[in-house]
């Protein structure tokens, strides 16, 4: 069964709580941060983009079809805003509830405290002790901050979510894009303007520009009603992770 077993989850309960009060000790603890991904026990993916793009309600969808796959998943949401992170728990909760039984799926929410210089020295550590726990570790972080400029660094998969929110242009070169593997485009079915986005993202971001030898991805997708996640996983998170350039 694959599973995330009770031990497993209190031991890393217990280290993410340390090691977020005691960054300083994160090299002691788990033998050292290190940017080199290759080092993963597990598939490690980042998905960030800007605030409300809807990054937490697509991996609640990833959710049920990872662990469909016999996979056991951690999702580290990085709440940059709050202090004790409530609101943020409380989001991922709402929206990632059906798989918070689920005994193969751990989720924990990281607050920045407003140091996020520090997440930035215990993240490392944080995810490595995940990979060793899990099959694929996925790590969401919003838009501004330290944490969120390193973040594609400590990834194997780095996913870009964004959305027709505000100003095109704006939003394409915010969250990191000009890293990302892959592009999710949640097309929020609400918003106007959602097919000149597309088309806007297809022509200016996908086909120009790669990383390594990767053909960068752009996947299109309704993340509220769950559409376009199969193919976004199959033919992008998991294409990327078996193409051998996953560490590019
Ligand atoms: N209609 C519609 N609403 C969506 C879609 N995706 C997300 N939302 C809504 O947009 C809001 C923000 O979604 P989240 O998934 O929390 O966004 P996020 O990127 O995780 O935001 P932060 O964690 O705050 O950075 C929620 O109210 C979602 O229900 C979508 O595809 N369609
Ligand atoms: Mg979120």
């Amino acid at each position: 069964m694959s599973i995330i077993s009770k031990a497993d989850r209190g031991r890393l309960a217990r280290l993410i709580t340390h090691l977020q009060d005691n960054p300083e000790t994160a090299e002691k603890t788990v033998g050292g941060p290190s940017a080199n991904s290759k080092l993963y026990a597990a598939h490690v993916v980042g998905i960030s983009g800007v605030a409300g793009a809807g990054k937490s309600t697509l991996i609640a969808q990833m959710l049920p079809i990872l662990r469909n796959e016999g996979l056991r998943v951690i999702v580290l949401a990085i709440d940059p805003t709050s202090d004790v992170s409530k609101g943020a728990l409380l989001g991922d909760r709402i929206r990632m509830r059906d798989s918070y039984e689920d005994e193969g799926v751990f989720i924990r929410s990281l607050a920045t405290r407003g140091a996020s210089q520090a997440l930035t020295v215990s993240l490392p550590p944080i995810i490595k002790a995940c990979s060793e726990s899990a099959d694929i570790v996925i790590v969401e972080t919003a838009g501004a901050g330290q944490v969120d400029i390193e973040i594609h660094r400590l990834v194997d998969t780095f996913i870009s979510v964004i959305a027709p929110l505000g100003d095109a242009i704006t939003l394409m070169k915010s969250g990191q894009t000009e890293h990302a593997h892959i592009i999710a485009v949640n097309m929020r079915e609400g918003l106007d303007g959602g097919k000149l986005f597309l088309e806007q993202a297809r022509t200016i971001l996908a086909p120009h520009s790669s990383q390594g030898s990767w053909q960068r991805g752009l996947f299109s997708l309704d993340a509220h009603r769950g559409e376009g996640i199969k193919d976004f996983i199959h033919q992008g998170v998991f294409t990327h992770r078996d193409s051998g350039l996953r560490n590019e």
